[in-house]
């Protein structure tokens, strides 16, 4: 969101991550926990949370029931009604601060699924700006929603708002059909393709998906700096003669990393000649890690990566270089710009940024893309892209063989229609579309 609130301006209100209770020491930090900052254009307003709230919003309600649920996964959701009210509550706080803040004019825009409640609770304080509300992560089908015991008031919560935005037409039917079988309520389709009215009560709620993306010439520029290629260089000057292929995945079980590297594993077995002709190269961003399940994950693929590189490693090859830490954004350019085919297979993802930033950073246009058909993005990129079904690992070991050896027309052809459409809708034209319906009557 950063490039289009420095675009635009405004007030980003948020959680900074850090809890009244922790001892800070970064003198950045310090100044916007006690009074906000002014970055270059907008404002910054902390919220900042108990420890109590971090552990029960925050990982609680936010990250282990909605983040499972809504990825179709709900025998990992842990149901608390403490949770709920403890949701609840911090909800009411940003709207507090919200009410605070508002000028009558501002169009307010809340943010995934941590603020489902907010548009309740400005609406009981009377507030007359129009709230619009965007959801960055999958919305379930309705027999994986209806498991939520709170599922009414999850929905009624949502049609508080005056615009509800979706990244896909399928996350948008998923939502429309909850409404009509758990509230009863009536949707209204409109003429255009894209927009659906609810009636809800008095007031009318719009919905529509909205696919997000990236700020497309900044990666694309970025690429072909100096710095960038300088590094990228580098890379392949160390790893010679061989494709790279390229993983890079927050810690999440939705992320399907264990599968991704089974189905890596299976391609070597499959193709011996892939042996010290390819690696991969998967980079795990650290997240959420004092949560005892994604410990477990990470310990998971440290194993299997263990077991594959034990087993084909040879003089000279590695098979998977595995890297856990954050990158700078010099460094996560540089191995988009230097690896031939990315490797993207969640089991569930509201888009996936990392594809269409592979893409834009692709500037000689001969990448590939290994794409899970699970992915937001498979709407918009699918057609150009090898769509593999991620639980399925042997057809993945096949889609890897497919890509290493596409030939260079094939590959040049669909990168540059992928590239093209990735600049055409690009975060810009996101954040105009959302803003041109938020405006409407
Ligand atoms: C949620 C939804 C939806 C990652 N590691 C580093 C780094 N990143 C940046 C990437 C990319 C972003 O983080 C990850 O975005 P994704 O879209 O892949 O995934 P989520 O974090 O799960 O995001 C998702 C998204 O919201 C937007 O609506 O697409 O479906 O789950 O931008 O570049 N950036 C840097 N260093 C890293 O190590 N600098």
């Amino acid at each position: 969101m950063a490039p289009v609130l420095r675009d635009r301006g405004g007030i980003w209100l948020g959680w900074p991550g850090i809890t009244d209770e922790d001892n800070i020491s970064d003198k950045k930090l310090k100044e916007l926990m006690e009074k906000g900052i002014k970055d270059s254009g907008y404002d910054l307003e902390p919220i900042i949370f108990s420890h109590e709230e971090a552990e029960k919003y925050y990982e609680g309600f936010s990250n282990e029931i909605i983040w499972p649920l809504f990825h179709d996964l709900p025998s990992l959701c842990n149901f608390k009604e403490e949770y709920w009210n403890i949701y609840k509550d911090v909800n009411e706080r940003f709207a507090s601060k919200l009410t605070e803040k508002a000028k009558p004019e501002d169009f307010i825009w809340v943010h995934d699924y941590h603020l489902i409640n907010v548009a309740t609770r400005l609406r009981k304080r009377s507030l007359t700006n129009k709230i619009g509300f965007f959801l960055h992560i999958p919305f379930p089908p309705l027999d994986v929603f209806l498991k939520l015991p709170w599922r009414r008031e999850i929905l009624q919560s949502l049609l508080d708002y005056d615009l509800i935005g979706f990244q896909t037409q399928r996350d948008k039917r998923n939502f429309l059909q909850c409404v009509r079988r758990v509230l009863r309520f009536r949707v209204q389709a409109r003429g255009t393709k894209n927009m659906v009215y609810i009636k809800n009560h008095n007031r009318k709620v719009s919905v529509a998906a909205f696919p997000i993306s990236i700020d497309y010439d900044s990666f694309a520029e970025g690429a072909e700096s100096e710095n960038v290629a300088k590094r990228a260089w580098f890379l392949h000057e160390n790893l010679p003669n061989r494709t790279l292929i390229l993983g890079i995945d927050r810690l999440d079980y939705t992320k399907g990393i264990p599968f991704k590297l089974k189905a890596f594993k299976r391609a070597l077995e499959k193709y011996p000649e892939l042996h010290k002709n390819i690696s991969l190269v998967q980079i795990l961003v650290p997240s959420r890690v004092h949560i005892p399940k994604y410990r477990e994950l990470k310990e998971n693929i440290e194993k299997l990566v263990g077991e594959i590189n034990g087993k084909f490693t040879e003089l000279g090859w590695v098979p998977v270089y595995y890297i856990f830490r954050s990158m700078t954004r010099e460094e996560l350019l540089a191995y988009y710009r230097t690896s031939e085919i990315a490797f993207v297979t969640p089991l569930k993802d509201g888009m996936n940024l990392v594809v269409k930033e592979f893409c834009a950073s692709n500037i000689e246009e001969t990448g590939v893309v290994i794409l899970s058909e699970f992915a937001g993005a498979a709407a918009q990129l699918g057609e150009d892209s090898i769509l593999v079904n991620p639980y399925d690992v042997e057809r993945t070991a096949d889609a890897i063989y497919n890509a290493f050896t596409s030939d260079y027309t094939y590959r040049k052809r669909r990168m540059r229609k992928l590239r093209r459409s990735i600049k055409k809708y690009d975060i810009f034209w996101w954040v105009n579309e959302f803003l041109e319906y938020g405006k409407e009557e």
